[in-house]
């Protein structure tokens, strides 16, 4: 690092280090990559606008198994290996799950040794800061590239030319063809950032393939000799604001152009690139669905749909019928959410001026799907209206969704609930004409970083008492279940706990200078700010809890710990005021003498990868409250239970599925499900229905509307309160009283410490099957049709 040891600081110790292990991953990285040539391995290709990738250092040096030989080669020279980890920033190039997703993926698919690349963009700012100044959330950028970064490879080699805008022309190339050529006004380039990804035991090694915007003028020299500096870099500016910041948003629309320029930057150059690589190869874009698969990340990409019939059709002289045939045999696609808000499409217009040449595609594209329906539903119009590629009335639009699903040989849902009412809601009429197209990848994370890093001291147990190969194997956490009816074990199960509360204690009293009991039960909530999640419900459920606490003191009360964290979308205003709530409510909680200590509130800021780590192993409870129907899957909750922490949930997402891996016994279930929602919903005063059938609810409700925790600004909740009075859309008032008995259960099962702790270990045992390693393994076969090395 060209300083001497005096003047290193963590920073460069941590750089010192990284680069010492980087050179242990280099050779492993080239073998593979040659293998995969080689041997005509079939590719993956996964797209993606986020990853959300956290640290990487204790990841590759633990999948390197090099985390002992590490901390002695560290020792000796004083330095500590968990401090200069925290030095690293975490890359956070993604919102929630979905980037995480992508993330737990990319470790799953390079530690089963798929030859797979990861495309996506390398933001100079990822996710913002959150800081919170008196409850309130305030957004800061971002700068995990302020210091070096040592795990990327700049490559300026590679790049490509990506068009923007322009005009398309017919030109005759011979007698029997025209062929369409589309000139761009503007082209910017993509350059590649590689960052190797290590598998388990540093077998194989994929890359993770991030593209930066550079513009091919990077200054008007006339401009700048004539003194306006600005202006001379003008353009420069624009262009290269591809790929400055993440779109902050999470399931919610970031509807601007910017956003549009963004998922065609990356897609374009994901698949020139690949495209590139497999015509080296093969010479041939015939066989690229034998020899390549694309899946496409939520809709950000679905404009590779059109783009790849762009590469085929207008580059290659491939007919249409072939080219179709390839774009559909290679291209896959995952949809996250049925949010409304969160179905992505373009106006018409927007497309026409952006990408002239896609605009005109999409149309024959559309064409050609309308007249198959119609052969099959003769004068079915509402059909034709409903699966059509554009949407007609205010404003015409491109669905996105639409166009994925026309263009891909699978659709999945990622969870079984999710993949249902995909079936039954969005997709319902492409169901109806494609009853094979949507099939279902219940997500999974990778045990790697969500147990063996997360939790070494479970880890250590396990390994233990199951063996090495539970390491390997996440199915041999199946045999863990016996040991849950032996004090003695469930003894060490809760001692490591009780060390991993200790650690988050110490950490929320450093943060919020607030003392909190590693004896009391650590009830969670982690993940965006939003109200189908509903840290409403749960804060409520807080506020109830008080006052039946004021009320009779004398009571044998469980002593709890509520502990949040998470961002909101910084347009996102009614989510920002739940969070000024929840910090409102710890105020008065949090310094009420009569509470004994017996309940406490904790925010914690700035809710990341790094955070989750500390927390997930702490939690005792894992609340995942959404509105059923609503979560897609969900891949906290998996988090959360492997690690040992008993659900606190509804009928939703991947919930469904714990439920049936760890048992009714071990899981706290409440709540409507989604058919009783839906009925529900078509009744439009069921708000105050249910208000007026629980005084408990009536009570906080008033408290929290009246200003009782907002002394300063009584009228501050009124609103937010009062939706819960009439449409109440995400059904808390219609839940809560169902969401506070069950939380009486869990206090009961605290109660019975032995019985708690069998749980929690048959959480840890029941749960293997949330591994990444089984979702991408069905992937691999059923939607990718590669082999997996097991
Ligand atoms: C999110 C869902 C989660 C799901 C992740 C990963 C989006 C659009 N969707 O429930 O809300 O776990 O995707 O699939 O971010």
């Amino acid at each position: 690092m060209g300083k001497s040891r005096a003047g290193a600081r963590d920073r460069d110790w941590f750089l010192a280090t990284a680069y010492a292990v980087r050179n242990r991953v280099i050779d492993r990285w080239l073998e593979a990559t040659r293998a995969a040539y080689e041997n005509g391995a079939k590719q993956v290709y996964y797209l993606s606008l986020e990853f959300l990738v956290g640290r990487l250092l204790r990841d590759n040096v633990s999948n390197l198994r090099l985390t002992e030989t590490l901390r002695e080669a560290l020792a000796p020279l004083g330095v500590d290996f968990d401090t200069l980890r925290q030095a690293e920033p975490d890359a956070a190039l993604g919102n929630g799950g979905l980037g995480r997703l992508a993330a737990c993926f990319m470790e799953s698919l390079a530690s089963l040794g798929i030859p797979a690349f990861g495309y996506g963009i390398r933001y100079e700012h990822g996710l913002f800061r959150q800081i919170l100044r008196e409850g309130w959330q305030h957004e800061y950028p971002e700068d995990w590239l302020t210091f070096d970064n040592p795990w990327e490879f700049a490559r300026p080699e590679i790049a490509h030319d990506i068009g923007f805008g322009g005009s398309v022309e017919a030109v005759r190339v011979s007698e029997a063809e025209v062929r369409q050529v589309w000139h761009p006004a503007e082209t910017v380039q993509a350059v590649a950032y590689d960052t190797p990804v290590v598998g388990w035991r540093g077998e194989h090694v994929n890359t993770l393939r991030l593209w930066s915007a550079r513009a091919l003028d990077p200054l008007k020299l006339e401009a700048f000799n004539f003194g306006d500096h600005v202006g001379a870099l003008a353009d420069r500016m624009r262009q290269e604001a591809i790929s400055k910041v993440l779109y902050p948003s999470d399931e919610t629309p970031a509807g601007q152009e910017l956003r549009l320029r963004q998922e065609y930057f990356f897609t374009s150059a994901a698949l020139q690139d690949l495209v590139r690589r497999h015509l080296r190869v093969y010479g041939d874009l015939r066989s690229l669905p034998e020899k390549v698969a694309i899946q496409l990340n939520d809709t950000h990409p679905a404009i590779a749909v059109a783009e790849l019939m762009r590469i085929c059709v207008d580059l290659h002289g491939i007919p249409w019928d072939e080219a179709w045939a390839i774009t559909r045999g290679t291209i896959s696609y995952t949809n996250h959410t049925l949010l409304p808000e969160a179905l992505e499409s373009w106006p018409v217009p927007l497309m026409e001026r952006l990408l002239p040449r896609h605009m005109q595609l999409i149309y024959l594209i559309n064409a050609h799907h309308l007249d198959e329906v119609r052969a099959g539903h003769p004068g079915d119009n509402r059909l034709l209206a409903s699966l059509s590629l554009i949407e007609e009335g205010h404003g015409r639009r491109v669905r996105m969704g639409h166009l994925a699903f026309v263009g891909s040989h699978k659709v999945n849902g990622v969870s079984a609930l999710h993949s249902e009412l995909l079936k039954q809601t969005v997709f319902r009429d492409f169901h109806h004409i494609a009853p094979e197209r949507i099939t279902n990848k219940t997500n999974g994370v990778t045990f790697r970083r969500w147990l063996h890093q997360a939790n070494p001291g479970l880890t250590g147990l396990l390994a233990e008492v199951l063996g090495p190969r539970v390491l390997d194997d996440a199915g041999v956490l199946e045999q863990l279940a016996p040991h849950a009816a032996d004090a003695g074990f469930r003894d060490r199960f809760a001692a490591v706990k009780r060390a991993n509360k200790e650690a988050l204690a110490a950490l929320i009293r450093r943060q919020l200078d607030l003392r909190v009991d590693p004896g009391a039960m650590f009830d969670v909530q982690i993940k965006r700010i939003h109200e189908y999640k509903r840290q409403l419900l749960n804060i409520l459920e807080t506020v109830a809890l008080y006052d039946a606490i004021r009320s009779q003191p004398h009571l044998d009360w469980v002593p709890r710990v509520k502990i949040f964290a998470g961002k909101a979308a910084a347009s996102y205003h009614r989510a920002k005021l739940i969070i000024k709530l929840t910090h409102d409510v710890a105020r008065v909680v949090n310094s009420d003498p009569t509470v004994r200590g017996l309940l406490k509130v904790a925010f914690l800021p700035n809710y990341n990868v790094s955070l989750a780590e500390m927390i997930v192993p702490a939690a005792d409870l894992s609340e995942q409250i959404s509105t059923a129907g609503m979560e897609a899957s969900g891949t906290g909750n998996m988090k959360l239970a492997l690690n040992g922490a008993l659900t606190m949930g509804t009928l939703d997402g991947a919930n469904v599925e714990i439920l049936e891996r760890v048992g009714a016994d071990n899981i706290f279930i409440f709540g409507l499900t989604t058919d009783q929602v839906e009925a529900r919903r078509r009744d439009g005063t069921h708000g105050a229905a249910a208000i007026q059938v629980s005084h408990r609810l009536g009570e906080v409700l008033e408290a929290v509307e009246s200003g009782v925790f907002s002394p300063d600004d009584r009228g501050r909740y009124r609103d937010l309160i009062g939706s819960l009075r009439g449409h109440d859309y995400f059904m808390v008032s219609a839940d809560f009283d169902s969401y506070f008995e069950a939380q009486r259960r869990a206090d009961a099962r605290w109660r019975d410490g032995a019985g708690w702790m069998r749980s929690a270990v048959l959480n840890t045992a029941g749960v293997g099957w949330f591994s990444s390693d089984r979702t991408i393994a069905e992937y691999a076969e059923e939607i990718w049709r590669v082999p997996v090395r097991r």
